[in-house]
């Protein structure tokens, strides 16, 4: 269970972490089937560089916000034989990227229930394009394994195992402000997510998806070349703390300028620090600096507008609900998000 790569150096492995987590759980009575909703969620202060890339854990805490109805649909049911994977109503094999990450994920579940999972998922925000579908995919997964299976796991539990999925996915277990801890254990069973127990109605998030493409380097490969080439990145867990603990300030005394600033600073300093990687890593296009620029002059003009971006071109403005209409004629498609509408 535990890796050994060198005489008395220890590695935990994926394997060990979900033994640990599920088996006081298993055996338990399997369901027929089990379906489950995962938000997409965008970071207001960024996951950027790991500490353990078998175990996804963090470099630095990071703060979210989750995406309300914009996210993943995990259906499951048991099949035989072998994992299936059915991705917006199209079958999905194994040996494409995306859907070998899936399968090697079930196959963690596999080891321990014996069981072969037909997965089908529905996913309303583009895949790859910067907007966390990765985050919302792993996080309905084990939402949805958690309830075929009826292990009844803690909140803390689902969000260590949906991190061996995907970083981000940690957050993604919870709706509204979630905070990631960044933990220090080298198991990670202290590195998970927790929610922000405070609302916002006023906050929304507006999607600028001017570009859906695939990104050309993937975050995972993104953060391990910021982490081990930028001569900037030494800053960046420090960096990314203080604003952890800034926007929590924010978010209590509901200090909109300070929230946005942070965010804004946060995701700009993270693509500072990723140009300076080498080869450099430049996520932003020409459009990218368009909007920027707009966001930056409307804000000028006395109108309360931030943006955050992640690892792909697209931004993603924060204002408040009275600003909302100004807003959209100022750009030509957003797509605008509540995040506390249904709370
Ligand atoms: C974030 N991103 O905090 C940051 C900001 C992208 C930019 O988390 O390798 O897909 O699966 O742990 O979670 C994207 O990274 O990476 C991400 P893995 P993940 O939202």
């Amino acid at each position: 269970m535990l890796k050994s790569k060198l005489p008395g150096f220890l590695v935990f492995s994926k394997e060990n972490i979900v033994t640990k987590i599920l088996s006081p759980k298993n055996p338990a009575p399997l369901l027929e089937n089990a379906k489950s909703f995962a938000p997409a969620n965008i970071a207001l202060a960024k996951y950027w560089g790991k500490r353990n890339s078998e175990l996804n854990l963090p470099m630095n805490s990071s703060l979210s916000i989750s995406l309300d109805q914009r996210g993943a649909t995990a259906m499951l049911t048991a099949t035989t034989l072998q994992h299936r994977l059915t991705i917006n109503h199209q079958n999905v094999e194994s040996t494409t990227p995306h859907g070998r990450r899936l399968i090697d994920y079930l196959n963690l579940f596999h080891a321990i229930t014996g069981v072969y999972y037909h997965l089908t998922l529905e996913v309303n925000i583009p895949f790859a394009a910067g907007l966390a579908s990765s985050a919302a995919v792993f996080a309905a997964i084990i939402q949805a394994m958690n309830s075929l299976h009826q292990w009844h796991l803690s909140y803390k539990e689902l969000s260590i195992l949906a991190r061996l999925g995907s970083g981000s996915a940690a957050r993604s277990i919870l709706q509204g402000f979630v905070e990631w801890h960044q933990g220090e254990n080298p198991n990670g069973m202290d590195s998970f997510a927790e929610k922000i127990p405070v609302i916002w109605p006023q906050l929304c998030v507006g999607l600028c998806i001017f570009n859906v493409n695939e990104k050309p380097v993937s975050s995972r490969e993104g953060m391990q070349r910021t982490k081990t080439t930028s001569p900037l990145y030494a800053n960046w867990p420090h960096i990314a703390n203080t604003a952890v603990t800034t926007l929590k300030e924010a978010i209590i005394s509901q200090d909109f300028a300070l929230l946005g600033r942070t965010a804004e600073n946060n995701a700009l300093t993270m693509h500072a620090t990723m140009l300076s990687a080498w080869p450099p890593l430049l996520y932003s296009t020409q459009e990218t600096l368009t909007q920027m620029q707009k966001i930056w002059q409307l804000r000028q003009d006395g109108l309360p507008i931030y943006f955050t971006q992640d690892a792909g071109p697209n931004l993603k403005i924060l204002c408040l609900q009275k600003d909302m209409a100004e807003i959209n004629h100022q750009f030509d498609t957003i797509e605008w998000v509540h995040p506390f509408r249904t709370e």
